[in-house]
């Protein structure tokens, strides 16, 4: 229980510190990886069963309808026995469908889904149960880099599965020093399936950040909430509005918060009191959107290489092989 308590407040103190300097920079900034508070994970369920976010569905399509390529590109075997890892496995949504023909076709294998929130490993626990009742698996609650070092002595072959286009959350050099990182844990012939949504018309991609029901709006603005939840401040969310955008040539949705007035915010647990002209933006998220040209500069030097592309009926999402 004790160290319950102490990794919640260094997450938290994380956090002060992380707000006090990103709400100090100019342009204003917050990591899009604090959206994923309890209400930010709710909101972003919703938002993967929106029509507009095509994302979720064309990814399901790739591991629904094609997972005989998928196992044939990963080369292995039906005699030796091997890891699936999956990173922030979500709901298992897509993965089941890998794991059931991997069960029919007698494959040996065990399934390690790796997340930091023990809310997802039991709901992708439940999902297994549900519908391969006799699959026994094994979920891992921690950060990925430190669990796969933990994995690393194990003599088995390792497939490692990144999905959902989380790779698209970071810039390009922090996407290239992440595949560095996960392909140093990794053995020689280990391989990993990357999910990348693909650079595509501006009309297709920025509704899925700017949904007509407001999902995502409230999911950005959940960022301001939190502050307020958490760091006892004073955000009118009225006050600020939801910015995305998509550029088509460079292939990134950009998110941002705007202030709709001249306004200053105390965030009392900082100490902090932060001014806002009318019209300045909080940097959120970007969404890089990829091509195999993307692709390989983020592969430079990580020793890593393609070996496959899979992609859903509308070419909309691909599923890397490296
Ligand atoms: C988690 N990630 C891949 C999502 C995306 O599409 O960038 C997060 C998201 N942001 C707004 N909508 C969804």
């Amino acid at each position: 229980m004790a160290i319950h308590r102490n990794t919640i407040s260094k997450m938290n103190k994380q956090f002060a510190k992380d707000v006090k300097l990103g709400l100090s920079e100019t342009p204003k900034n917050l990591s899009s990886k604090y959206f994923y508070d309890e209400k930010g994970s709710t909101l972003f369920s919703e938002i993967m069963k929106l029509p507009e976010y095509y994302l979720t569905n064309a990814e399901f399509d790739i591991f629904k309808n094609q997972p005989l390529d998928i196992i044939q590109l990963l080369e292995i075997h039906k005699t030796s026995y091997f890891e699936l890892i999956e990173l922030g496995a979500g709901d298992g949504s897509k993965t089941i469908e890998l794991l059931k023909v991997l069960e029919h076709e007698n494959y040996h294998y065990q399934y390690l889904p790796i997340d930091i929130s023990q809310k997802a490993l039991d709901q992708i626990e439940n999902t297994v149960a549900q519908q391969l009742p006799n699959k026994k698996i094994t979920p891992k609650k921690g950060d990925y880099f430190q669990i796969l070092n933990e994995l690393k002595n194990s003599p088995f072959p390792k497939v490692v599965l990144f999905l959902g286009s989380n790779i698209g959350n970071m810039e390009d050099a922090l996407a290239n020093s992440f595949l560095k990182k996960l392909s140093k844990n990794l053995s020689k012939g280990d391989k990993i399936i990357l999910g990348t949504d693909l650079k595509k018309e501006k009309d297709i991609v920025l509704p899925a950040y700017n949904d007509s029901k407001g999902i995502t709006r409230d999911f950005n603005l959940n960022l301001l909430e939190r502050i307020n939840r958490e760091l006892d401040a004073n955000f009118d969310i009225n006050q600020f509005e939801h910015v995305p955008e998509y550029d088509e040539l460079e292939g990134i949705a950009k998110s941002r918060i705007r202030s709709k007035i001249d306004q200053k915010i105390p965030i009392n647990s900082l100490n902090l009191t932060v001014s806002f002209k009318e019209k300045e933006t909080i940097h959120t998220e970007i969404s890089r959107k990829y091509d195999d040209v993307i692709l390989e500069k983020i592969c430079t030097n990580t020793g890593l290489k393609t070996i496959g592309k899979l992609m859903d009926k509308r070419e909309y999402f691909a599923d890397y092989i490296l």
